[in-house]
């Protein structure tokens, strides 16, 4: 749903020109330094991107979902990382919060956290436990007025710079209907961090692990004040996440293929410029209508989300062809730079690592294929 379609369109083309004219020129420097510049994640606050899906009642920007995927698919054309700076904030890391949070949870969090100032983070995966969610092992016992949290979480995004995190942990018996979320300051007695972990792409973006050690919250950091509402909680958010995601593959998508338009413009062999060579344009004809493909179902999903369809499947599948489809046109793109593409001087190179994330995380590839084949049996 879109809201205004002038402002819509005038921020749209605010992110894009802060995309081309500020975050492009620092991917070499990204890349390198491995951190964002503090310069940049500045602009980005008073850009109010912080805060994108986050309610305006709390003073973030209150984007639809049909918005937010048009300001990913900007978003997406630069380093993953620049995104992944307040991915967290939009996403997974705030919208336990939206979704099932109490109305002081809402008030407290959500202000701070729409204006950049508070960092948010989900702490879902474990040592143990990724694709099997409901299996969290984390503990969480009741003492009086606090519940005290022991375990490990594992590959936090953002976790070094965050501030308050989503934790999945167990309170009940097994399975699912045993987890519930909490809400965990960084100042928490008890909570200890790893080391920043070595990645293969997305450099800038920091993850570790997140160390409960008799880990003392009040009892009113529970998400929603109940227990056992946790996993539906995760799911909620990633049913968004997801989506999210998938705009942002799309973006990455459009880049590769205008990399690739322009290197081939360029490239001259067998005297003629190698966009002109059939084999070639058949390699950019393929990333063109598979991005096309990618941009148009997540339009579709993002339109019906926000017309309060259940939408599980269709996110489902989103994730499941846009990162997939992602990889392709980025191994097209290095394949179309020839040996080029496989040097650090060209952006495809680096892309073409950062890529390989969003086939693995918020679910991976073969978690979409069962999410999207068990609503199939149960529709
Ligand atoms: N949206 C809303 N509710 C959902 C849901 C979704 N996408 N998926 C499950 N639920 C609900 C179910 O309806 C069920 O509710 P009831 O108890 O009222 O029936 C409850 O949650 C438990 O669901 P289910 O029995 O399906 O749990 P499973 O353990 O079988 O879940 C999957 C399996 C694969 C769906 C889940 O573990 C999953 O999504 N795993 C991937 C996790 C992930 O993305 N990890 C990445 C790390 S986070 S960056």
């Amino acid at each position: 749903m879109i809201r205004d379609r002038d402002l819509l369109d005038a921020l749209k083309e605010t992110v894009h020109r802060f995309v081309c004219e500020r975050l492009m020129p620092a991917e070499a420097r990204v890349e390198e330094e491995n951190a964002i510049p503090a310069d940049l994640v500045d602009e980005m606050r008073q850009l109010g991107l912080f805060g994108m899906s986050i309610p305006e009642d709390f003073g973030g920007l209150g984007l639809t979902m049909e918005e937010e995927v048009i300001i990913a698919f900007e978003l997406g054309y630069t380093s993953p990382a620049f995104r992944s700076v307040i991915g967290t904030n939009n996403g997974i890391g705030c919208q336990g919060i939206i979704v099932d949070g109490t109305a002081e949870q809402k008030r407290y969090w959500l202000p701070r956290m729409a204006t950049g100032e508070v960092i948010g983070s989900f702490a879902l995966t474990e040592p143990d436990v990724g694709s099997d969610a409901g299996s969290v092992r984390t503990t969480a016992v009741r003492d009086g007025d606090h519940y005290i949290l022991n375990g490990t979480k594992r590959y936090i995004t953002n976790a070094p710079v965050a501030d308050v995190f989503t934790v999945m942990a167990r309170t009940g018996g097994p399975g699912p209907a045993g987890v519930t979320a909490f809400l965990v300051p960084r100042d928490s007695s008890g909570l200890g961090f790893g080391a920043i972990d070595k990645k293969m792409g997305q450099r800038g973006t920091r993850t570790c692990d997140v160390i409960f050690d008799n880990c003392r919250v009040s009892a009113d950091s529970v998400i929603g004040g109940v227990e056992g509402q946790g996993f539906k909680t995760a799911m909620k958010v990633l049913n968004r996440g997801r989506l999210h995601i998938s705009a942002v593959c799309v973006g990455a998508a459009q880049r590769l293929c205008d990399e690739s338009v322009n290197f081939s413009r360029n490239r001259v062999q067998f005297g003629k410029p190698i966009s002109e060579h059939q084999l070639i344009q058949a390699m950019l004809a393929d990333s063109a209508t598979e991005t096309f493909a990618g941009r148009s179902m997540v339009l579709e999903a993002a339109r019906r989300f926000d017309e309060g369809e259940r939408i599980i499947q269709e996110a489902a599948s989103c994730k499941l062809f846009c990162s997939e489809m992602v990889g392709r046109v980025a191994d097209r793109a290095v394949q179309i730079h020839g040996g080029a593409g496989y040097m650090q001087e060209y952006p495809v190179e680096h892309f073409y690592r950062d890529v390989r994330l969003f086939r693995l995380y918020e679910g991976t590839s073969q978690i979409q294929q069962i999410i999207i084949a068990r609503e199939m049996m149960n529709a």
